[in-house]
C-alpha cells in the first residue's frame, strides 16, 4: 500500500514538472506572439529577459501620404536603434479612429503614439496655437530650423501635463482657402461663406477674421458636408486638398497660403512612462531624424497634387501680393497678440 502510494506521489510530481515545464515554454511563446500581434507596454519577460514591445501609431493620412512615410521612417529607426527592443506598427488611413478621438486615446494610453497635426493640440497647450498664427513664417529653412531646434523642443514641451508626450513636427506646408462657391479673390470674397475648421478657437477667430461662418468639424466629415452644402468650403494644403479628394467636389482654391502649422508625433505620457531613459533618447532620435525623410516626400507630394487637381479641374486662384490677407486677419493679432508675443520672437528672431 505503501510503494503503491510512493509510485503515486511520484508520478505525480513527474506530472506536475512536465506540466510546469510546458507551461513555461507556453508563455514565453506566446507572449512574444502577443507583443508582435497586440500592443503591449510590459518591458520584460516573467523571467526577467527583454522582449520586444509593439506599439501602435495612429496616421489620419492614406498609406503613402507623407506623414506615414515619416512615421513608417521612424518606426524603422526607432527598431533599428533600440535592436528591436521596440516595434511599431502605423495603422495610416484613419483606421484607429478621427484626428480628436484618436488624440483622446492616446490621453488614456489606449493607443500608444500618434501623428496629429498641431491645431487640434491647442486645446492641450495653449502656447501651441502659437504655430497657427496667420502669415507667421516667411521663410520655410528658418522655420524648420526653429522647429527642429531647441525652440521646438521648448514648444512640444508645453504639452507637459496633458498626458501627451511631443517628440517632433512634420511638414504640413501651407492651408489654403477652396470653396464650392466662387472663385475667391480677396478677403472680402469670403464674406457669408461656411467655412470647415479644425476644432480650434483659434481656427474661428482667424475665418470669423475674414468675415466667414466658421464650422468645426472632423475632417473625415469634410467630403460629404461639401456636396451636401452643409459647408461651403473649407482649408488645407494641397497634398491635403488631392489625397481627400475635396477637389472633387470644391473646386475653387484660392492659393493664399495663410497657416504654415506643421503636424506633431504625440507619444502617450504612460507608454513613455514605462520606457528607459536611454531608450527615450532613442526615440526622439529617430523621430528627429525622421524628419528629413517625411519633408522630402512633402515637397513631392505638394508639386505632385497640385498638378494632379488643375488637371482633374480645379480653378487655382493664384495670389501674389499677399497685403489684403495680411491685413485682414490684423484682429487675430489683437486679439492673441500678448500671449503669444514671446513665442512669436523666439520662432522668427
Ligand atoms: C491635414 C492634417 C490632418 C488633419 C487635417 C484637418 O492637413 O494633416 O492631420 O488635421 O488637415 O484639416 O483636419
Amino acid at each position: 500500500m505503501k510503494k503503491k502510494l510512493g509510485l503515486l506521489l511520484m508520478a505525480l510530481i513527474v506530472l506536475f514538472l512536465v506540466a510546469c515545464g510546458g507551461d513555461s515554454e507556453d508563455a514565453s511563446s506566446n507572449d512574444t506572439g502577443g507583443s508582435e500581434d497586440s500592443s503591449s507596454n510590459d518591458t520584460e519577460s516573467s523571467e526577467g529577459s527583454e522582449e520586444t514591445v509593439t506599439l501602435r501609431l495612429a496616421e489620419n493620412h492614406p498609406e503613402d501620404y507623407p506623414t506615414t512615410i515619416g512615421d513608417k521612417e521612424f518606426a524603422r529607426l526607432v527598431e533599428e536603434k533600440t535592436d528591436g527592443r521596440y516595434k511599431i506598427e502605423v495603422y495610416s488611413g484613419g483606421q484607429l479612429g478621427e484626428e480628436s478621438d484618436v488624440l483622446e486615446q492616446v490621453q488614456l494610453g489606449t493607443i500608444e503614439l500618434t501623428r496629429v497635426n498641431a491645431i487640434p493640440l491647442t486645446q492641450f497647450s495653449n502656447d501651441i496655437g502659437v504655430l497657427s498664427m496667420p502669415y507667421l513664417f516667411d521663410d520655410e529653412e528658418a522655420k524648420w530650423e526653429k522647429l527642429n531646434g531647441d525652440v521646438g523642443q521648448e514648444l512640444l514641451g508645453t504639452l507637459e501635463g496633458s498626458n501627451l508626450v511631443g517628440l517632433a513636427f512634420y511638414d504640413s506646408g501651407e492651408r489654403s482657402f477652396y470653396n464650392t462657391e466662387r472663385p475667391i479673390t480677396s478677403p472680402e470674397d469670403m464674406k457669408g461663406l461656411k467655412i470647415r475648421v479644425q476644432n480650434s478657437e483659434l481656427a474661428i477667430s482667424i475665418v470669423e477674421a475674414l468675415g466667414a461662418s466658421a464650422t468645426p468639424m472632423e475632417y473625415g466629415e469634410v467630403y460629404s458636408a461639401l456636396q451636401t452644402g452643409v459647408i461651403e468650403g473649407a482649408e488645407n494644403n494641397f497634398p491635403s486638398y488631392y489625397t481627400s479628394n475635396h477637389y472633387d467636389v470644391a473646386k475653387y482654391f484660392t492659393t493664399n497660403g495663410y497657416q504654415g502649422t506643421p503636424e506633431v508625433l504625440i507619444a502617450s505620457q504612460s507608454t513613455w512612462d514605462k520606457i528607459s531613459d536611454e531608450d527615450k533618447e532613442l526615440f526622439k532620435e529617430a523621430a528627429l531624424e525622421s524628419v528629413d525623410v517625411q519633408r522630402e516626400a512633402w515637397a513631392k507630394l505638394t508639386e505632385e497634387a497640385r498638378d494632379a487637381v488643375v488637371e482633374a479641374g480645379s480653378e487655382l486662384i493664384e495670389v501674389d501680393d499677399l497685403s489684403a490677407w495680411r491685413d485682414a486677419v490684423q484682429p487675430v493679432y489683437d486679439e492673441y497678440g500678448d500671449q503669444y508675443g514671446e513665442w512669436i520672437d523666439k520662432l522668427t528672431e
